[in-house]
């Protein structure tokens, strides 16, 4: 059946689907999701560099395939590197193929960093896209320096010691941006419009660009998975996730947040944070030393803002701190 050229659900039809069906993903699976939209906004013009990981897992299960974009499996640790040799071989060939680098924040926070640090500070046309579940999720949920302070996870196990994670979760985003690249941000699977447009800016961009994007994990996190989204929403509404845009080392806009919830709302939901709901005060001092990280993202990044709720679309989620505007 012909819909005419001009039919509205076409014309909202994504132009591209990178990530196909049949991949094995878990039910819920925040990176699943992030990769699909990654890849839609991104376009068919690209290659990926992907670091070992679940996603290098679930979507190749020898000898199948969910791509439908070329797509190199790297090492765990060098997917920026191998990103960076791609993209020189475009350039020698005159070619303007789209390089990306793909990896979770193992391969990102720790084991690649130096790769990304490399990339980054050599001026590289790449985009490396972080999708940050938070822990080394393919091999059993063991700790990464993304997870979040008294997290449980394999290795940090809350018992007599300790109330799971001792240390604080990494501020990559600094780092990165700390080598005055053109862009980096941070996005969200539950803000799907901006997570897009914000890929199709680094696309923009001619230089290396980083998206570092907040992906729930319902077997690592223990929540429900039917609740990835709301579970996701929470990590922003809440300010334990801010999303921002960096531009040359500086915060160019952040997506404000109107009443900020407690962080309770979102530790409740998930099993990792389970032990900080005993009656220990322990447990209560945990609380209210996450709650008051929150507060701390909410102030330096000037995240608390009047007004309606933040819609969630095209142009109307992010409030501009200087820098350029864009389409
Ligand atoms: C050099 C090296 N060390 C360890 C491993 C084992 N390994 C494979 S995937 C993985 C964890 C990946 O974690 P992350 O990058 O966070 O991605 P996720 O699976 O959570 O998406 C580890 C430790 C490896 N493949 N190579």
């Amino acid at each position: 059946m012909s819909a005419g050229p001009h039919h509205p659900l076409r014309d909202h039809q994504p132009r591209f689907q990178g990530l196909d069906s049949g991949h094995r993903a878990c039910q819920g699976c925040g990176e699943a999701l992030a990769a699909r939209l990654v890849t839609e906004a991104a376009g068919p013009d690209v290659i990926v560099s992907n670091a070992t990981g679940c996603l290098e897992v679930f979507t190749t299960p020898w000898p199948e395939t969910a791509w439908r974009i070329p797509w190199l499996h790297s090492l765990f640790e060098n997917a920026a590197s191998v990103a960076a040799g791609m993209e020189a071989a475009m350039r020698a060939q005159g070619r303007d193929t789209k390089v990306l680098a793909f990896a979770g924040d193992g391969g990102t926070f720790d084991i690649g960093m130096r790769g990304l640090s490399g990339m980054l500070e050599r001026g590289h046309n790449v985009l490396y896209v972080c999708f940050d579940n938070e822990a080394y999720m393919n091999t059993g949920v063991q700790r990464s320096s993304s997870t979040p302070h008294a997290a449980m996870t394999t290795t940090s196990p809350p018992g007599r010691e300790r109330m799971g994670k001792r240390h604080l979760k990494k501020d990559l985003l600094a780092i990165v941006a700390a080598h005055h690249i053109p862009y980096a941000a941070t996005a969200s699977v539950a803000y799907p419009s901006d997570l897009r447009k914000k890929v199709r800016r680094a696309m923009g961009i001619e230089g290396p660009t980083f998206l570092l994007v907040h992906s729930p994990c319902p077997l690592g996190w223990g929540h429900d998975s039917a609740l990835s989204i709301e579970v996701a929403r929470l990590a922003v509404q809440t300010g334990l996730f801010p999303v921002v845009e960096m531009e040359r080392g500086s915060v160019a806009s952040v997506m404000p947040i109107r009443e900020p919830c407690p962080v309770t709302d979102y530790l409740k939901l998930q099993r990792r944070f389970r032990h900080l709901f005993a009656d220990d005060p322990r447990a209560r001092e945990e609380l209210e030393h996450l709650q008051a990280l929150a507060d701390h993202n909410i102030e330096v990044y000037g995240l608390k803002a009047e007004g309606p709720d933040p819609l969630d679309t095209e142009g109307a989620d992010t409030v501009r701190r200087g820098g350029m505007r864009y389409a």
